[in-house]
């Protein structure tokens, strides 16, 4: 059944939120689908301080290698239809992101948040040098150092235990603020609803009035949570959704 779309019109706000489900067919793998693993490591043992700790060499093969998956891929019909609509709504538009492939940049979306950092953005783990782009796949087994105090780097990316940005947070709060008062939208896809404070982003928006829409191929941990859920593929699904 093809579903009826969002009814956005000149007044409405949209607050999206995304996960690894949208670059699925781009062909990159989702966290805790069935080629979630990598190389049967649970993620939160090469995406976490203490497995970082533990065995930085490890860690940054695991980014190294999706460095050189997510440069090898193209965004797809899902990223496009988010760009398109923020092209129609402007600043009523926000689209939030856990995903750090940096596909939605690519497809031309501009009112973004990153919540969980950037793939291609690398930081010193001890001074106070700024975060600085990075491309680089570094070869197996190597850990780069910093330039100015020669401590390990490590990639820009919020892992588990770890903070996220408050510029994120205080971002997506300045939006809410900004659309009181407006009919608000909030749409979810891609995303297992399993990795918080992401996951009660719904809760928030309806608490600000949203209604809410969740776009994902399988049920997410917090569906309950939402007005409509549409099953399917957000790739098909997003430029009906957004008539765009
Ligand atoms: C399709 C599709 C298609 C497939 N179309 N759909 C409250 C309760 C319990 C625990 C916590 C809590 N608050 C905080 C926590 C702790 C923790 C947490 O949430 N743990 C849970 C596992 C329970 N959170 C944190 O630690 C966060 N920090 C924090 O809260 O700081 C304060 C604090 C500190 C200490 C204690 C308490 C509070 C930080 C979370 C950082 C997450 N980082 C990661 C890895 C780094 C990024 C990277 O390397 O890429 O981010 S984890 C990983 O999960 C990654 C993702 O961004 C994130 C979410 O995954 P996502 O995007 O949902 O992917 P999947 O694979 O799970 O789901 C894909 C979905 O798509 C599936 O459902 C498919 O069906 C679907 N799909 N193809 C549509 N074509
Ligand atoms: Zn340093």
């Amino acid at each position: 059944m093809v579903p009826a779309p969002l009814p956005l019109d000149d007044q409405s706000w949209l607050l999206v939120l995304t996960g690894a489900g949208v670059s699925a067919e781009s062909g990159v793998p989702t966290f805790r689908g069935i080629d979630g693993l990598w190389r049967n490591f649970p993620v939160e043992q090469v995406a976490s301080p203490e497995g970082f700790d533990a065995d930085p060499a490890q860690v940054w093969e695991f980014y190294s290698e999706r460095r050189a998956r997510a440069q090898d891929v193209l965004p797809n019909p899902g990223h496009a239809a988010l760009a398109a609509v923020e092209v129609r709504l402007g600043e009523r538009f926000l689209l939030v992101t856990q995903n750090v492939d940096g596909l939605h940049r690519r497809a031309g979306s501009s009112r973004l948040v990153e919540l969980h950092g950037n793939l291609f953005t690398s930081r010193c783990s001890k001074c106070a040098r700024p975060p600085f782009p990075d491309t680089t796949v570094y070869p197996a087994g190597s850990v780069p150092s910093c330039d100015v105090c020669g401590a390990r780097l490590r990639p820009h990316i919020v892992w588990f235990g770890e903070m996220l940005d408050e510029r994120s947070l205080a971002t997506i709060q300045a939006f809410l603020e900004r659309a009181q008062g407006s009919p608000l939208f909030f749409l979810a896809a891609g995303t297992s609803g399993a990795v918080y404070p992401a996951a009660g982003l719904v809760d928030v928006a309806r608490r600000g009035g949203a209604k809410s829409w969740l776009v994902n191929a399988e049920p997410a941990d917090n569906a309950h949570h939402f007005d409509t859920v549409v099953r399917g593929k957000s790739g098909e699904l997003l430029p009906l959704l957004l008539g765009v």
